[in-house]
Formats: structure tokens, C-alpha cells, sequence
């Protein structure tokens, strides 16, 4: 059951920024030795700086770059910025501001779980809205007449949250040394893999994952190594590599990844590289419609479709852009980011192909209109409708706010009318639902498991108490049948993809293989973190011991199983980015008290990447 939160929430404001303070000192002394050591190696040039290169000289002028001056593609341009790496002038300026509003880290290696404690506990107070914002569940703080937000009041689980940082920081340190300067590890063989293109997408999609669990010297190494000039990621934003890269994955691990980083840390050195990374990315914009392509090739801005879609535009892709974007141009000051996907959103709503607010997949981008494809809320249109209602909660100043929640309610019913089946009765009467797409026979995926977690931040706010109620009901129905699919098998863990019939009690299992996927172990967090049963922790330690015993190599590094109805499982010999930056920052939070990343305060990307959120509502 829920209790107070820890004593970390009670930490004063003033210990917290003091302790935050001379952190920074402490970094900023090491940063500087380690940054001397880079110059003396001749890897950089004038006094301590990144310097931005020859004017045109066609270096990205990210590091230092100044800000707020359009898009950049290949373009170095004038450089203002103070490109010192650590805290020093604007930066320490933005450390400061860190310090006073955002978070708190330290050094000691025992300090798991107080990384990011919410200063000064609640902030805000739930004040009066027409709208639902709250239901039966209360605030399970059996403190209701104090109680100040949608969310439970929860403690900390310390050894669990301890077991799954330890987790993290064996699979990072493997992917450090076996696979540094590829995009993923492959644990078995103990080697690199490049599967998005060669954009160092572990590194980037980890750094928020270990700041947020304290793991400060990892993280500390990891955004040093990124910094370098001849990195990867550097090379690609600086139009050197001649690389196709995913808009989708890109815009959701890299960017968002480099997007939470700054929001974490006041980096502005890192801000710069998102830019750079949006300014790459943008040239897929550039269709007849405004929606963008699939692919776009990093050097030469070729925007381009899968040869599967006929070239088409995906639903998920172009539809899971706006947070980052419209993050991206809150922070930089500059509106030309935002101003691609609010056009990309405002033809989507000029659009006339909904089926009870439920869109097909695929888009032509240069006809401007959907052509067909299934509807689902597994692959290619998940996280679109994950988008609708995470924009409208945390970004201030949405344009068109009320189109933007009133899409997403009518998306639930569409959702309930077509998507969600009736699978089953527990033995104490509670629901077991799935969703399966359109004419989808009953099959459902992994992927779709999200859904419970979005159904949650749905419901506050929802139109009415009993909508609110409706979600959360639908959302513990779906995630019970999740939960039920990694029970089910002898290896504990889920299938990728299954089918299940109303009324029968058989899993049929259509894709046998597990990629240590995040969205049951998410749906759980936002469960857990709405209602404070411990129910939901429960369920995710199952599944973590069960990860844990199938995906963990003698290496260290951690990979996805083959067939997860055979014992021992054989593995696949991949960990996937999303391993560190979702599933196991996820399954850290549910240990954590829930001032850690409180969700008034912060939006987690579709790719778990956090942003501050900037609130528009302010009563959430
Ligand atoms: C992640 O990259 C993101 O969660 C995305 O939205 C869907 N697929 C993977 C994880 O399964």
C-alpha cells in the first residue's frame, strides 16, 4: 500500500542546492582534467574549447554553436557560443537554474534513488477544473484532504531499485567495453552492432538512464566520449558519414535522448547537438504535404519511404514527433522545429480518413492524404495516439490544445468500439482485455501493451469522471492480460506477438521471440505511480527476475531470447538501445518514491526519454 514518501523528499531545498553545487564543482574539476587530457592529445584546438572549426568550413557547429539561428544542415556558420565543456559562464548560469528548479545529482556511488528527488515534495496543488482529474483511486496517500496531485504518494523499494540499477550499470559496462562506437552490443559475441546507421544510438539513448539512477561516473564518460570530434554521432552531424538513417528512431532515441539530457543537466553544449541532430533530420520534411518521409540520408538530405510502403509515410513515424520537436524549439527559442509538426498535425486533422478517430497507416506524403493500411495500436500507429494526449498534458502553449485531447478521446472510443476484446474472467471476477487491430483475427502485440500506461495519463483531465474511470478500468483489463502473457510461458517472459480468443484460455503464439521489450514494465510504472498498489511492483519483479535469468550473459551484457516458450531460452545476441534507455529505467522509477521524476513535472518520450514537462496545464 502507499505510505509517505522517504526521507529523500524531505531533504531541504537548501541542503539539496548546496550539495548540487558543489557537485558540479567537483565535475566541472573533472571535466576539466579530462578535457586537458583530450587537448593535449591534439584533439582540440584553442584554450580548453571546441572550437567550431573554420568558418564554412562545413563543420556542424554544434558544440558552442549559438542557438536560435534557423536550421543548419551542413551549415557551421558563425559561432558566439562559449563552446567550454562543463560549467562554466552560460553554462554555469544554466547549472544554477538547474540547481533551483530541476534536479539534484551526486557523486557517491550509494546514492541510488537520490538522484532526482523532487525538491521541497509536491509543488503544485490540484485546484479545480471542470474536468475529471482524479477518480476512486484517489491519491492513495490516505491523505486525501491534503493530497495535491493526480498521482499516488509512494516509498522507495531500495533493495529492488539497487538490484535494477545494478542491472543497468553491468549492461552499460558491457556495451562500454565490447560495442563502444556501435549503436548497440551484442553480448554473445562481444562486439559491436549497427543496426540504425552507425549513430552511436546506445550511448545516447543510456545518458538519461544513468543520470537519473546516479550513475555518475558512466554518465559522466559517456557524454565526454560523445562530445568528442571524431564520435560517431559527431561525424553525422557534421554531414561527414553518408548514412540512411530512420526519422522515427532517430527523432525518438537520438534526439529525445540528447533532448532529456539538456533538460536533466542545463547542458548547453548538448542542446547544440540536438539541434544539429533536428537540422539533419528536417530535410525529411520536405514533401509536397509537409509530412515527412520514413528515411532520410544525413549527408545529402535525400528523404525517402520503405519500398514496402510503396514509399509512403507511416502513421507512427510522423505522428510521434511533436513533443521532441515542440521541446526542442521551447528550449532553443526557436520556432522552426514546432512548425513543422504543427503542420504535420494540422493535416492530419484536415484529414477525413478516421474511422472513429482512428487512423490508417499510411500517408502519402506528396498527395497529402491516408491511403489505406491496417489500424492498430501495435506497429505503425502506437505511439501516434501516445502523442495526443502526452502533448497535450506537458506542452505549454500547445496550438490547437483542444483538438489535440479531443483526438485523443475519440480515439478511445474508436479504440473500444474496434480494437479492445474481452479475453477472459480471473477467478475473482476481474477482466482480462486485449487489443487487436482491425480485422486482426484476435492477434495482438507487445508493442500494443503501451496502451494501459497512455490510458492512465488519459484519465486525468479525462472529459468527465466517469470517462476517467472508463480508462482506468480498460487500462488494469490490458495490462493484466500483458502481465498474463509473461506468466504464461515457461522462460517467464512474453512473446512478441499473440492471439487470443474471448472465451479460451489459449495463447496461440504467432512470434515466439522476446527483445526485452519495455511496454508491459511501462504500463506497470504508470499504474503503480496512479494507484500505489504494490501489485504492480510485484508483477514487474516477477518479470525482472525472469529477464534477468534469461537475458544475462557471462559477459555482462544482456540479450533477447529466440523462443520464450523453450527452456533454457537461446539468446538472440543483441541488447537493444531501448533496453537501458526504457525497460530498465522503467523498472528502476517503480522502486523508486515517486518524487523521483514525478509525473507532474516530467513527460516521458516514447522512448522513456524524460522532459521537463512545461506544463500548460498546471494542475495535472
Ligand atoms: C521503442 O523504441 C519505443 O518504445 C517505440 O515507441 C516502440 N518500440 C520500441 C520498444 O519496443
Amino acid at each position: 500500500m502507499p505510505t509517505t514518501t522517504s526521507a529523500t523528499t524531505t531533504t531541504s531545498a537548501t541542503t539539496r542546492a548546496r550539495r548540487y553545487r558543489r557537485t558540479r564543482a567537483r565535475r566541472g574539476v573533472r571535466i576539466a582534467l579530462a578535457l586537458a587530457l583530450v587537448v593535449a592529445a591534439g584533439v582540440l584546438t584553442v584554450g580548453g574549447r571546441l572550437t567550431k572549426g573554420a568558418g564554412g568550413s562545413g563543420d556542424d557547429g554544434a558544440i558552442g554553436g549559438g542557438r536560435g539561428r534557423g536550421l543548419r544542415i551542413g551549415g557551421g556558420g558563425g559561432g558566439d557560443g562559449d563552446g567550454s565543456i562543463g560549467p562554466s559562464g552560460d553554462a554555469a548560469a544554466a547549472a544554477a537554474a538547474a540547481a533551483r528548479e530541476r534536479v539534484v545529482v551526486d557523486d557517491d556511488d550509494d546514492d541510488s534513488g537520490k538522484a532526482l528527488g523532487r525538491r521541497g515534495g509536491r509543488a503544485r496543488r490540484r485546484g479545480k477544473s471542470e474536468r475529471a482529474d482524479d477518480n476512486d483511486e484517489g491519491n492513495g496517500n490516505g491523505d486525501e484532504g491534503s493530497s495535491s496531485t493526480y498521482w499516488a504518494r509512494v516509498a522507495a523499494d531500495p533493495k529492488r531499485r539497487d538490484a535494477v540499477r545494478a542491472a543497468a550499470r553491468e549492461a552499460f559496462g558491457a556495451f562500454w567495453k565490447s560495442a563502444l562506437g556501435h549503436d548497440e552490443l551484442a553480448p554473445a559475441s562481444g562486439t559491436g552492432r549497427d543496426d540504425f546507421g552507425g549513430i552511436d544510438a546506445t550511448l545516447i539513448d543510456s545518458l538519461d538512464t544513468l543520470y537519473v539512477m546516479g550513475l555518475t561516473k558512466e554518465f559522466e564518460n559517456a557524454l565526454l566520449y560523445l562530445k568528442k570530434p571524431d564520435s560517431n554521432f559527431r561525424r553525422l552531424i557534421r554531414g561527414e558519414t553518408d548514412k540512411d538513417v530512420s526519422v522515427f528512431e532517430t527523432n525518438i532515441r537520438i534526439l529525445g535522448g540528447l533532448l532529456s539530457t539538456y533538460d536533466l543537466t542545463g547542458d548547453p553544449d548538448v542542446l547544440d547537438l540536438a539541434e544539429s541532430m533536428a537540422s539533419r533530420l528536417s530535410a525529411a520534411f520536405d514533401t509536397k504535404s509537409g509530412v515527412p518521409t520514413s528515411f532520410v540520408n544525413v549527408k545529402t538530405g535525400k528523404a525517402f519511404g520503405l519500398p514496402w510502403t510503396n514509399g509512403r509515410s507511416i502513421l507512427a513515424d510522423f505522428g510521434t514527433m511533436h513533443l521532441e520537436w515542440a521541446t526542442l524549439s521551447a528550449r532553443s527559442n526557436n520556432p522552426v522545429y514546432e512548425a513543422h509538426t504543427n503542420h504535420v498535425f494540422e493535416r492530419i486533422t484536415q484529414s477525413s480518413a478516421a474511422q472513429d478517430g482512428l487512423y490508417p497507416h499510411l500517408y502519402d506524403q506528396n498527395e497529402g492524404r491516408f491511403t489505406g493500411g491496417v489500424i492498430s495500436f501495435g506497429a505503425l500507429g502506437d505511439s501516434f495516439y501516445e502523442y495526443l494526449i502526452k502533448c497535450w498534458r506537458s506542452l505549454d502553449g500547445l496550438k490547437d490544445a483542444d483538438a489535440w485531447r479531443g483526438m485523443f478521446d475519440k480515439a478511445m472510443e474508436g479504440m473500444k468500439k474496434k480494437l479492445l476484446h474481452q479475453w477472459k474472467v480471473g477467478e475473482k471476477g476481474e477482466l482480462y482485455s486485449y487489443l487487436s487491430p482491425v480485422g486482426g483475427g484476435g492477434k495482438m502485440e507487445h508493442l500494443a501493451c503501451f496502451a494501459p500506461g497512455m490510458l492512465v495519463l488519459g484519465a486525468a483531465e479525462a472529459p468527465t469522471p466517469e470517462v476517467s474511470q472508463d480508462y482506468l478500468e480498460i487500462a488494469k483489463n490490458i495490462a493484466r492480460t500483458c502481465v498474463e502473457m509473461y506468466d504464461a510461458q515457461p522462460t517467464g517472459l512474453a512473446p512478441d506477438h499473440f492471439a487470443l480468443q474471448t472465451g479460451s484460455e489459449d495463447v496461440k503464439l504467432i512470434d515466439k521471440k522476446n527483445i526485452q521489450r519495455p511496454e508491459t514494465i511501462e504500463s506497470l510504472f504508470y499504474l503503480f505511480r496512479k494507484t500505489g498498489d504494490e501489485q504492480y511492483r510485484e508483477q514487474a519483479w516477477r518479470i525482472f527476475q525472469s529477464m534477468k535469468k534469461a537475458y544475462r550473459t557471462r559477459a555482462g551484457g544482456w540479450q533477447g531470447v529466440r523462443d520464450v516458450s523453450h527452456t533454457p531460452p537461446q539468446g538472440d545476441d543483441k541488447m537493444q538501445s531501448f533496453f537501458l534507455a526504457e525497460t530498465l529505467k522503467y523498472l528502476y522509477l517503480l522502486y523508486c518514491d515517486d518524487s523521483v521524476m514525478h509525473l507532474d513535472d516530467w513527460v516521458f518520450n516514447t522512448e522513456a526519454h524524460p522532459f521537463k514537462a512545461t506544463t500548460r496545464r498546471k494542475n495535472m
